[in-house]
């Protein structure tokens, strides 16, 4: 028997032109407009996105345990759960897609039926804080977590950690901020570099800005694994970072 092709994700055939013209200063949200063009947006966008993707086959495969239930937390069209999916090597897991945007979660399932690995995947629009989690092996928040109140990511990942199985692991990244200033100016610029070689213009880049700040907090590493180990996680290590873009594993004991 064939093994399944590996998942390209969604494909990113829409540019992301959101920003492109002057706007009214307006909050972002994970609207019909940004799910349409969201493929391009976060390769663009996400220093490193592109190899976190497959690296969660891979720390996917190496945590998931059999008859336990993994999730994608935060999916929006499915990139991370079907590097899950592909990740997952064993036929009774369950696999849950979790994003409380209608519009990401209707284009989510059109992509996990093009995808032909046999594993289902059941996807809820619902909100990450209210959803629920049981006999958890593996579970992602793949740039997530940074858009949840932080007065409230504590009893998140206190839930998950409680949920995860012995050996089991959480799959965190997020954008950061950094504690010296100096880091903080130079991290900043490169990201904005890196936007630009992608196309982005200064007009882009500051709109974008503007409307992400409320919405998008970032912390600093040190503040995420001390509240990854007081939820419950026993061991916290950063497995990639590109400028201020990290991606932590947080592992329960055996
Ligand atoms: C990927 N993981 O491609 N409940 C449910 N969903 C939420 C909540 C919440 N409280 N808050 C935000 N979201 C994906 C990328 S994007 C990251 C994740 C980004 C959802 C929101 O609707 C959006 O779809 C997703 O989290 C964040 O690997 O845009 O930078």
């Amino acid at each position: 028997m064939s093994k399944p092709r590996r998942p390209s994700g969604p494909p990113a055939q829409l540019t992301d032109r959101l920003f492109a013209t002057e706007r009214r200063p307006e909050d972002f949200r994970f609207d019909a407009s940004v799910a349409r063009v969201f493929p391009d947006m976060i390769r663009r966008s996400v220093p490193g996105y592109t190899t976190i993707i497959p690296m969660i086959e891979v720390i996917t495969e190496q945590y998931a345990q059999a008859a336990s239930n993994c999730y994608d937390l935060g999916c929006s069209l499915g990139a991370s759960t079907l590097a899950m999916r592909h990740g997952i090597p064993y036929g009774d897991c369950t696999l849950t897609g979790v994003d409380n945007s209608s519009a990401m979660i209707e284009r989510c399932e059109h992509y996990i039926a093009l995808d032909d690995n046999p594993l289902p995947v059941s996807l809820r629009c619902e909100d990450i804080l209210e959803t629920e989690l049981n006999n958890a092996s593996v579970t992602t928040l793949n740039f997530t977590l940074q858009f949840v109140p932080p007065e409230k990511r504590t009893e998140l990942l206190t839930r998950i950690a409680g949920a995860t199985r012995p050996g089991g692991a959480l799959i965190l990244s997020e954008k950061i901020r950094f504690e010296s200033v100096e880091e903080q100016e130079v991290q900043t610029r490169l990201h904005h570099e890196f936007k630009r070689a992608n196309g982005y213009s200064d007009l882009e880049i500051s709109q974008k800005r503007s409307a992400i700040e409320q919405v998008l907090i970032p912390e600093t590493l040190a503040a995420h694994k001390q509240r990854l180990l007081s939820a419950g996680f026993d061991q916290v290590l950063v497995w990639y970072q590109c400028f201020n873009f990290v991606s932590m594993l947080a592992i329960r004991a055996d």
